[in-house]
Parts: C-alpha cells; sequence; structure tokens
C-alpha cells in the first residue's frame, strides 16, 4: 500500500501582503494529483498549514475545494489535520466533507481519543492537529506539566489506541527540538518553549507525518520514521534555493520505506543585492525572462540624482517579478536608517519641514510617517 505525505500549502500566502503565491501553490497540487495517480496513492496525508491564514480568502477556499474533490474523484482517501495557521473552527466546517466524499478532517485536540484514529485495511492513523497550548491544557487534569510533557502524554495515548493495527502511523502538526527550521514558520511556535522532544514519539509507531516545519528531513533521534515532508514551495525568501518534497510512503511485508520525491517550483526565489557603482540592467536583465520572484537590495547614496530614474529601471526591467525592493541608503545619516521604499518620500517629507519649520522633524516624527506611509501603501495594495 502506498501512501503520500504532504503539508504546509499556505494556500492564500502573499509575500509582502502584495504578491499572490496561489498560482505557486496551484503549479505543485497538480504534481501532487499526479503523483497520486501514478503511483497508485490509496491515501494522502496532509499535515497542517493548509491555509495561510485563520479566515482564508474566498480564492484560497476554492483551490483547496477543488484539490480535495479530484482527489475524491479518483477514490482515494484524504486526512486532513489543522496546523498552527489554520483555524480550528474553520476546519470544523470541512469536517462536514466527510458525509459527502472520503475527506477526512480532524479540527483539533480532543480528549475522545478514538475519534482521532482513522482505520484503513490493516492500517491505523492517529492525527494530532496542531497541539495549541489552550486547548492542550484543558484536556490534562495535571496543569503543572510543561506544553512539552502534555504533548508527549497524549501522543502515548494515541499509541496505545492503534497498537492492534499492523501498520501505525502518527499524522501531526508540532515543533519537534531536533528539527532544522527555515526561517518561514512562525516564530512564537519554533522557540525551544513549543519543542516537543522527538525522543517522546512512541516506539508503537511506524512512521510519524509531521508538518510545521518547512524543510524536508528525517528527524532521528526516535523509532518511528519521523519526517517532516515540507512547504509545497518556497514560501518566503527565507527558502530561496531550497528544493521541495512530498513523501511516498510505502508499506509492504511489515516495513514501512519512504522516498521522497521532489517537486519542479513554478517560481524559484532569488534575492539580488545592487552595489552602489553596479550596472543595473546588467545585473537584472537575466532574470528578465526566468520563472522567478525577486527581492532586490539596492545600495543608494542620497546624494545621488539619478535615485528615481534607478528604481524606476529596477522596476521597468522586473515588472511582476519584483516582490520588493528595498533601499540601502549609503549616506543618508539619522532619517535615511529606514528601509524600503518610502525611503524617497521620507525625504521629501524632511525636506518639506525644514521649508515650512525651518528644522528637520523630530525622529518620533519621522518614524510616524513612515508609520503611516506603510498604512497608506498597504491599503491601497501596493506593498
Ligand atoms: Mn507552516
Amino acid at each position: 500500500m502506498k501512501l503520500l505525505h504532504i503539508a504546509d500549502l499556505h494556500a492564500g500566502k502573499r509575500l509582502y501582503e502584495r504578491v499572490n503565491r496561489n498560482e505557486d501553490l496551484s503549479y505543485a497540487l497538480e504534481q501532487v494529483v499526479r503523483i497520486c495517480k501514478e503511483e497508485d496513492v490509496e491515501l494522502l496525508l496532509i499535515a497542517g498549514d493548509v491555509f495561510d491564514k485563520k479566515s482564508p480568502d474566498f480564492e484560497s477556499q476554492g483551490m483547496v475545494l477543488e484539490f480535495l474533490a479530484e482527489l475524491n474523484s479518483m477514490r482515494l482517501h484524504t486526512l486532513l489535520i489543522a496546523g498552527n495557521h489554520d483555524s480550528y473552527d474553520f476546519m470544523k466546517i470541512y469536517k462536514n466533507l466527510r458525509k459527502l466524499a472520503n475527506i477526512h478532517v480532524f479540527d483539533r485536540p480532543t480528549k475522545h481519543i478514538s475519534e482521532t484514529i482513522f482505520e484503513y485495511k490493516d492500517l491505523k492513523v492517529a492525527c494530532l492537529p496542531y497541539p495549541d497550548e489552550r486547548v492542550i491544557t484543558h484536556l490534562h487534569e495535571e496543569k503543572e506539566r510543561s506544553y512539552a510533557e502534555k504533548v508527549a502524554k497524549y501522543m502515548k495515548a494515541l499509541a496505545q489506541e492503534v497498537k492492534d493495527a499492523r501498520y501505525r502511523i502518527l499524522l501531526s502538526h508540532l515543533m519537534l527540538d531536533k528539527a532544522l527550521i527555515t526561517g518561514s514558520e512562525l516564530p512564537s511556535t519554533v522557540g525551544p518553549y513549543y519543542a516537543v522532544r522527538v525522543d517522546t514519539i512512541p516506539e508503537e509507531f511506524h512512521y510519524a507525518a509531521l508538518g510545521h516545519v518547512h524543510r524536508n528531513q528525517r528527524v532521528e533521534g526516535a523509532v518511528p520514521k519521523v519526517y517532516y515532508s515540507g512547504s509545497l514551495y518556497q514560501i518566503d525568501f527565507s527558502e530561496r534555493g531550497m528544493d521541495k518534497f512530498v513523501n511516498l510512503v510505502v508499506l509492504e511485508n511489515g516495513l514501512v520505506r519512504v522516498i521522497p520525491l521532489v517537486l519542479s517550483l513554478k517560481r524559484q526565489l532569488v534575492d539580488i543585492k545592487l552595489g552602489e557603482e553596479e550596472d543595473i540592467e546588467r545585473a537584472l536583465a537575466p532574470f528578465a525572462d526566468k520563472d522567478v520572484l525577486v527581492r532586490v537590495q539596492m545600495r543608494v547614496s542620497m546624494k545621488d540624482t539619478s535615485y528615481n530614474l534607478k528604481k524606476e529601471l529596477v522596476h521597468r526591467i522586473l515588472g511582476d517579478k519584483l516582490a520588493k525592493l528595498e533601499i540601502e541608503p549609503v549616506d543618508g545619516g539619522e532619517l535615511a536608517k529606514t528601509e524600503g521604499e518610502e525611503f524617497n518620500l521620507l525625504w521629501l517629507y524632511g525636506e518639506f519641514h525644514k521649508q515650512r519649520y525651518g528644522s528637520e522633524p523630530t525622529k518620533e516624527l519621522a518614524e510616524l510617517f513612515v508609520k503611516l506611509m506603510d498604512r497608506v501603501s498597504h491599503e491601497a495594495g501596493q506593498a
């Protein structure tokens, strides 16, 4: 029997709140569907972070539903758990899919352990959606235990529930202490406080299909094979240059074999640094017809009168491929420390202030100005 383990779809992800990544996701999901067909996959495990936001936009919901509908038409079973980016209550709505299709949604950890088990032929999958601290604390009587201990105890109970099956799998969305992060995971969820010890994953399991950490990896230190399949595309610039995978899991003769399959990417994320004297055209031209999203960091002297022309040139060459232009002022003093395109407006504001009031704006005023510019550009959909 073959299973496919995927995670961290992050439907609705935007870079700098502007660049929509759904085409990258949809490109990956097409490959997932193709792999399921070609490999005769019977069970698809989706290890959380289906959506990037707690209340996903319509386009992203449409995409995910279309994907699930296509899987269902192929007659395989899909198991889906909530990740830390997903809303428990939103996922609860999706539980109704079970009445219409072979889609099994597990929205939150529950004390009714038997409800977390999915049984299929000689396999049992125990499902542990992202154990939010409040929810997991609520399930335990002994309030003094640490987060990691509570999760460990819960996993033990799950292991008990599956121990009579020939194959036993844990599907979860967790931070493990020995995992290598990428930097695109939510910072508050990857610190040591939330790290569950890998050696507390019960030995009853053969395979732990995990989501949360975006880098494909096997985490050593447990009896079961513990894997993060990783995100399906480079979620943000901290994942640039990384290959992306899904894990094909083969259950055969009482053994579990794991085969990570590399995905092709719709767009690579690329960082480019432009020096003060750089020939911009020459540096950027090679990327103009590539499938990329580019973040440009440009060093500019504030005495440079061609500052605006340089900026326009970057926009003109890269067009839609420009995800962000960051200006690094070489000599601007106090005000110039601000990052981003708003710098020039800030400089203009400074000039205005000097003319009108005969002095530079105070640091507080300058910061407030930048904040306001940020708000305005976000609301205008330009940031
Ligand atoms: Mn994630």
